[in-house]
């Protein structure tokens, strides 16, 4: 079929469904293209210095509520991968009157400067792309312009391409071809995801069709999309080359020109009048029944608030009773939805429960004094086991992984920067040379997220959640074995020793190893090369696990060695930060420690008042981000010191600090103020106290600041790990001041955890509730699954107004990687849950 003309196309699709929508975008206030059903962001969301490209950037598409396209610029792969080299924005210029906004972007590497134009026309958006100079030889059949097409959001759906039909594959199975790397553009700092095995190669995906006119899901009005260009484009599969790959279509620029060399018709079919469905957001581990029970409701803009809601309760025979009819409550605008609130606090009755809004009903979820009582077992049964590092892992019939990293570790290699945030500067800071093997590292410890890192700092957190748990809970639970003899571990099998416990010396063992033999704690233990880091899948392959020998060929081994350089390395440079951090961990396991493992338990403390005594006489060489950002570690381990010590200087060295830490930054140090309380005396009570009144002020703020009265984060990775620890927080300042600070807070963090958040209504804790997260960034997301127990980040603010976590996509990290830190916080705030139920 010839091609089709714009016009053509647009009859065709209205053909199909007889609603085309002639509406036209407008640039808003916000600086967008808005439209009922269609929001177009340019450059709202820049690509990251950091982590590069992260599927969040560029020219995006917001299609009737759901994020679908992103990563529209001028790229030079096909497919780009996170590390390909990604445009900085130089400018960006809004112009309300014509309708139109144009940025200016830049590869500095390559110094090369092209210009995008995104013009609302009619009933769709004209891209232009302009060069004020002809591309450089070296980007000729490279640089393109590319939009990125979410596959989960196009699964089961069809396109016709110039009229020829296709569907969008369920799984990659395209075709590659494989080019000599001096073809090949180089990835950040020269870093490769490609193992060429040693024979200078790279890939690039073939297309799956080429074209002048797409149409997108011509069947569904909610996701057609339409393409049309005179310079030839083309379809691609990403994920034939990196699992979190998009579908790309894309247009070459042509060589020698200037000026205008591209333009693109775009249409996003919107369907008339379109509102979207509220979300009726709650916990979806349901309530007890003397707690404040308020769902938060969030409204389109453009729908109408209902006036009521009304509770339902379901009997055994499965018929509703209404319990409730209540007015809705109405709060505002936040970001860019209204929120209403229905507050059922005085229905008690246990049972099961439905809220009903409209049409739209709920889930059913629990009234009942029981329903936090397992919250955290997930977490600590399964999450935690199938994080351990150095162990292999089994569950019944399964095997999560095999031991992995016995080949653990040699000393990273000076003025080197890393690709996971880590770097050298020009000495090592040990007394290893460069790659020289550090003995004994190859024990305990836990996989950072969802890669394979060892890192202290999270570690340190997750001893100092964990002891804290246990010093104040002494909740034995007991159903993971875990023998470090044989560095085996069993989900689901008890071996009469407290879970907790052995958490807590599992991750002890790796921190102490490090200040045994390295002398100071390190910021972390990760893979050299990056076709190693993307690694997805069991970990004990990402490395051989046989100790580098470079008598040897790569890939050959003697059994005992290889020749393969994959080893991890331990990037060492010190930081006094991260000392005290070490030193408050061990001085807090080692009093966790002291019955089950005293010998650890001697370890920990022999090693933290060393480093104590060290860093008392160091000049602080905290330059690095890393270092600045954990201002609050040394008043950390003085008080640590102390409740283990008891010797004075610790207690004189915290009191020192505190206050003016406090001024300086109430929310980060009013946990340790309030944790150092059983030890000190009514003088410091006294003291602390207007602090806890101040914190109460910004309790109150939050209720006026979003719907759900939760420190919502704003910045590229999801907050939930903050609003867990703002419950802590709120838990301890109950506890001390209860007249003060009521325990409601530490239930407001607790319930936006398990549901009441804005996007969803679901659990973000894998399992735990009657809806909770299917998919998340574990090392199993290439197949679309979770790890139980596993905590997300949560909803991630796209800049300016839309917060997202994707149900449907594992691959965004921002909104869907389980950290250590967080599984541990959240095991002591269910505990504490625990504690304010049974002591009311
Ligand atoms: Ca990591
Ligand atoms: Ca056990
Ligand atoms: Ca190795």
């Amino acid at each position: 079929m010839k091609v089709l003309t714009w016009f053509a196309a647009a009859c065709l699709m209205a053909g199909m469904t007889g609603n085309v929508s002639a509406q036209q975008l407008q640039v808003n206030d916000l600086d967008y293209f808005e439209g009922r059903g269609a929001n177009v962001f340019v450059f709202s969301n820049e690509f990251n210095g950091f982590f590069f490209d992260e599927k969040t950037s560029g020219i995006e598409f917001i299609h009737h509520g759901v994020r679908t396209v992103q990563g529209g610029a001028v790229r030079l792969q096909n497919t780009p991968e996170q590390w390909d080299l990604v445009p900085t924005m130089i400018n960006r210029k809004v112009d309300k009157v014509n309708n139109s906004i144009e940025v200016e972007l830049k590869y500095k590497e390559l110094d090369f400067t092209s210009r995008v134009q995104v013009q609302a026309t009619g009933d769709g958006l004209v891209i232009t792309v302009m060069l004020d100079n002809p591309l450089p030889a070296t980007l000729e059949g490279k640089a393109g312009f590319n939009l990125e097409f979410l596959p989960s959001a196009y699964f089961e759906k069809s396109y016709l391409a110039d009229g020829q039909p296709g569907y969008f594959p369920l799984y990659p199975s395209g075709e590659t071809v494989v080019r000599p790397v001096s073809e090949k553009i180089t990835q950040f700092a020269g870093h490769t995801t490609f193992d060429d095995r040693g024979r200078g190669e790279f890939l690039e995906p073939l297309p799956m069709a080429t074209f002048n006119n797409l149409v997108l899901a011509p069947e569904d009005p909610e996701r057609r999309i339409t393409l049309q260009s005179e310079t030839p484009m083309r379809l691609f599969d990403g994920r034939n080359l990196a699992q979190n790959g998009w579908f790309v279509v894309r247009s070459l620029l042509p060589a020698g020109k200037t000026g205008n060399v591209l333009q693109w018709k775009v249409k996003l079919n919107t369907l008339p009048n379109w509102v979207r469905t509220p979300v009726i957001a709650f916990s979806q581990a349901g309530y007890v029944p003397g707690q404040q029970k308020v769902a938060v409701i969030e409204l389109d803009k453009n729908d109408t608030p209902l006036k009521q809601a009304t509770l339902y309760k379901v009997d055994a025979a499965g018929q509703s009773k209404e319990v409730l009819t209540a007015d809705v409550l109405p709060w505002g605008r936040y970001m860019r939805y209204n929120y209403v609130k229905f507050d059922f606090s005085t229905v008690k009755d246990p049972g099961l429960y439905v809220i009903q809004y409209g049409q739209l009903r709920t889930n059913p979820f629990s009234i009942d004094a029981t329903v936090y009582d397992n919250i955290w077992h997930p977490t600590q049964d399964v999450w935690f086991p199938v994080q351990m590092d150095h162990m292999e892992v089994n569950e019944a019939y399964r095997i999560w992984h095999g031991l992995p990293y016995l080949d653990d570790a040699v000393q990273a290699p000076v003025n080197h920067q890393h690709f996971d945030g880590y770097s050298m500067g020009p000495v090592t800071d040990t007394k290893y040379k460069p790659y020289e093997r550090i003995p004994g590292l190859a024990v305990g410890g836990w996989f950072d997220a969802g890669d394979f890192d060892i890192q202290t700092g999270s570690h340190n957190s997750v001893l100092l959640s964990l002891s804290d748990a246990w010093e104040r809970f002494r909740t034995d639970r007991d159903e993971t074995y875990i023998d470090q003899q044989t560095r085996y571990v069993d989900i689901h099998r008890p071996d009469q020793k407290p879970d907790i416990l052995q958490q807590i010396e599992h991750g002890t063992l790796n921190v102490v190893a490090q200040l045994v033999n390295i002398g100071h704690p390190v910021r972390g233990i990760i893979v050299p090369n990056l076709h190693q880091y993307h690694h997805l899948g069991d970990a004990s392959t990402e490395t051989d696990n046989l100790p580098y020998n470079p008598a040897l060929k790569p890939y050959e081994t003697d059994g005992k060695s290889s020749g393969t350089p994959d080893d991890r390395w331990a990037f060492t440079n010190r930081i006094t930060t991260l000392d005290y951090h070490s030193i408050a961990a061990l001085a807090s396991a080692s009093r966790a420690l002291k019955d089950f493992n005293p010998q650890l338990a001697t370890d920990c403390m022999v090693q933290a008042k060393r480093l104590w005594e060290e860093d008392k006489n160091r000049a602080s060489t905290d330059d690095t981000v890393f270092g600045k950002y954990m201002t609050n570690t040394e008043v950390m381990a003085a008080l640590q010191l102390y409740i283990t010590t008891k010797d004075a200087q610790y207690a004189v060295r915290f009191k020192e600090m505190i206050w003016k830490l406090l001024d300086q930054a109430l929310n980060s140090n009013i946990a340790t103020a309030l944790q150092a309380l059983p030890v000190l005396d009514d003088a410091y009570s006294n003291q602390l106290k207007p602090y806890v009144m101040k914190f109460q002020e910004m309790n109150d703020k939050l209720s006026k600041d979003n719907p759900y009265g939760v420190p919502i984060s704003a910045r590229g990775w999801a907050g939930n790990t903050q609003v867990i620890n703002w419950a802590i927080t709120n838990y301890y300042a109950n506890k001390y001041f209860p007249d003060i600070v009521g325990k409601e807070y530490v239930f407001k963090g607790l319930n936006y955890i398990l549901g009441c958040h804005p996007y969803s209504n679901i659990s973000f804790v894998s399992t735990v509730g009657a809806k909770s997260k299917k998919i998340t960034y574990g090392n199993n997301r290439a197949d679309f699954r979770f790890i139980a127990g596993g905590i997300v980040p949560g909803v991630l603010l796209l800049k300016p107004d839309f917060l997202e976590n994707k149900e449907d996509w594992p691959f965004l990290w921002g909104e869907n990687e389980c950290v250590v830190d967080t599984g541990a916080a959240w095991i002591l705030l269910s505990e504490a849950i625990h504690d304010l139920l049974s002591n009311p």
